[in-house]
């Protein structure tokens, strides 16, 4: 066969190969046997010689019109391929199909309750402060009227950084930190956060929470106490909740005060039908917070005018928690269980 007819034959028999190229990869290597490197086309090419010289310009126009040719049929059967391949991916995917659902997180139920007390607290006007976790003696003990030798600090199972810094065990001295900061009333805050005890069993945690408010002012009364805290708790536990006051001590009040409400799950019965209720231990109260007007003493720590008045109260927010929610395990607030928390979302 001439070099020529050899030349001539090669379209057609690229045409019926790719006939046969069901993939991409198949049409690749076609590509390669026609037009690579040494591919036919190039072996015919090499044989040149072979021709006399007067025929090599036609034979070499000729060569590079077929080039052209193979190049085209190429070129069309990978698109003919893509698009089939696009066309049953299409026909794959149905658009009418709901989409999957996305992964939400939720927030922690002490973080809700922490949350929702601060709402209350800020629609009255009171401002929403923080503060470290690694405190000094100073904040966390002396200026709250709790002196080195007093017999209240045994209360407190103190966890010590080294000598002189603890870790908060309560959240009063974010407030220490607010009086001594504003310098003069009025100052009305809400502190919530994490604080630490030297303690740890089925009820007790190491790490646990807490929030306090404090109002400091001229005339500043019992009576405002009262009033604001029995809001407070008729927001959070319902309009219904019958709200009791009685004398208690803490070191950095004068009076002291304890406030009960009235039991969410008996309402106040102490029963249920004829079963004693588990929740009060058929008391019909709850106790839900301390509170009391601040003792002068802790003006006189952060520079305040002795003649200022105000009232300051203290919650766990574990146990507010486990009373909104029927939490009876405390460790569910630490294990960070997915079955649990996702029940608040
Ligand atoms: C409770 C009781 C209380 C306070 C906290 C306080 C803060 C300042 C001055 C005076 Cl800066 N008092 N806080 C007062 C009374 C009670 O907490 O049972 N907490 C969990």
């Amino acid at each position: 066969m001439s070099l020529t007819d050899a030349l001539q034959r090669l379209t057609p028999s690229l045409q019926s190969a790719l006939r046969q190229a069901l993939t991409l990869s198949a049409v690749e290597e076609l590509h390669t046997a026609y037009l690579g490197r040494k591919g036919m086309l190039a072996q015919l090419m090499a044989r040149l010689p072979e021709l006399a010289p007067e025929e090599r310009p036609a034979f070499g126009k000729a060569a590079n019109a077929v080039k052209e040719e193979l190049s085209a049929l190429l070129t069309e059967r990978t698109g003919a391929l893509g698009a089939e391949a696009e066309e049953a991916a299409l026909a794959r995917f149905d658009p009418s199909l709901p989409g999957r659902e996305p992964w939400k997180g939720s927030l922690h139920p002490t973080t809700l309750v922490m949350e929702e007390i601060c709402r209350v607290f800020n629609a009255l006007g009171f401002e929403t402060i923080s503060g470290p976790e690694v405190e000094t003696d100073f904040h966390n003990f002396e200026a709250l009227n709790l002196p080195k030798d007093h017999p209240a600090r045994d209360m407190q199972d103190t966890l010590y950084v080294s000598d002189g810094v603890v870790m908060r065990t309560h959240t009063s001295p974010m407030q220490v930190r607010a009086m001594l900061e504003r310098k003069k009333p009025p100052l009305a805050v809400i502190a919530p956060g994490k604080v630490y005890r030297r303690d740890s069993d089925i009820t007790h945690t190491p790490m646990f929470h807490q929030i306090e408010g404090l109002l400091v002012d001229k005339n500043v009364t019992l009576a405002h106490l009262r009033g604001t805290l029995t809001l407070f708790l008729r927001a959070l536990f319902g309009p219904e909740v019958a709200v009791r006051f009685r004398p208690s001590f803490f070191p950095f009040t004068e009076p002291s005060v304890e406030v009960d409400i009235s039991c969410i799950l008996c309402e106040g019965k102490g029963k249920i039908g004829n079963e004693p209720c588990r929740v009060c231990k058929s008391t019909g109260w709850l106790e839900i917070l301390g509170s009391g007007m601040v003792d002068p003493a802790v003006y006189g720590h952060v520079g305040f005018d002795p003649e200022c008045t105000g009232f300051a109260f203290g919650l766990g927010v574990e146990r507010v928690a486990m009373l909104k929610y029927g939490i009876t395990d405390l460790r569910m607030f630490f294990e960070s269980d997915l079955r649990f928390l996702r029940q608040f979302a």
